[in-house]
């Protein structure tokens, strides 16, 4: 079981230390339950896409999934990673279902990311309590000093990103289970090794992934994400961020505060 910092300072030591820190109870309820009603209105409107792969390209056209990710409780966290300039780049909702949830093998982000350079952190938002049982998420404390490692395909698992980092780099006997009840966050570093289980439980397991660089960093393949301007100063001539879409009840999923993105 993971450590839980009770500071800010503790929680960046902590991250510095093991490439993760934990921050309990960051989001207020009714947000998340409107988040959780968000994930229902996805997989709805994306019936060929599995719950786990509700990802980047929906982000650009979301209002509420722009402004969750802009929420000011999770920019003050990544502030303290990043500095002020923050964008984001990509984020994607793993949504693990019932008995039938898909694993992460374990693996390196950084390794599928391009982004120049490597300067980028990832705030894992839980949207249902995420537990051992239904499949949370699993990190291998201090190799965020690993250097990045080729990832093999395997195709033997049916799995969320259908590769893996090679099993000679991983032991597994060092894994935490990062426990979040909903509305909590973690924070983890792109070299760090982690993964989590099938779900195969009762019990629904959805975490939204939510990845911010600071504007000094590139996106080289901009199709890959959707970069957004959060907080702070763009540099000229490193990222295209794109405008923020605009609220209209006919395409997009209703949500408390939506007249202010019309
Ligand atoms: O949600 C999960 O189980 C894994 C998440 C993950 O791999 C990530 O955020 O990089």
């Amino acid at each position: 079981m993971h450590v839980v910092a009770a500071t800010l300072s503790e929680a960046k030591r902590q991250f510095d230390i093991d490439g993760y820190a934990i921050f309990p109870d960051v989001l207020d309820q009714p947000l998340i339950t409107e988040a959780s009603d968000h994930i229902a209105w996805l997989m709805e409107k994306n019936p060929g896409l599995r719950p786990e792969q509700l990802h980047h390209w929906l982000v650009r056209d979301d209002p509420f999934w722009v402004r969750l990710v802009s929420d000011d409780r999770l920019l003050d966290i990544v502030e303290q990673f990043i500095g002020p300039n923050i964008a984001l780049f990509a984020s994607h909702y793993i949504c693990k279902m019932p008995f039938t949830g898909q694993p992460v093998l374990w693996h390196q982000d950084g390794s599928y990311w391009p982004l120049e350079p490597m300067e980028v952190v990832t705030l894992w938002l839980a949207v249902d309590d995420s537990l051992p049982e239904n499949g949370c998420m699993r990190v291998i404390p201090g190799t965020q000093s690993v250097e990045l490692k080729e990832h093999v395909v395997n195709d033997k698992v049916e799995s969320v990103l259908s590769s893996e980092i090679p099993a000679e780099n991983v032991d597994e006997s060092k894994a935490v289970d990062l426990v979040l009840r909903k509305g909590s966050v973690s924070v983890h570093h792109p070299n760090i090794i982690h993964g989590s289980n099938a779900n195969t439980s009762p019990l629904r397991r959805a975490g939204l992934t939510i990845r911010y660089i600071p504007t000094t960093t590139r996106l080289t393949k901009p199709e890959f994400g959707a970069l957004f301007l959060l907080r702070g100063q763009a540099v000229p001539g490193i990222n295209e961020y794109l405008d923020k879409p605009r609220f209209d009840s006919s395409r997009h999923f209703a949500f408390r505060g939506s007249e202010a993105w019309v």
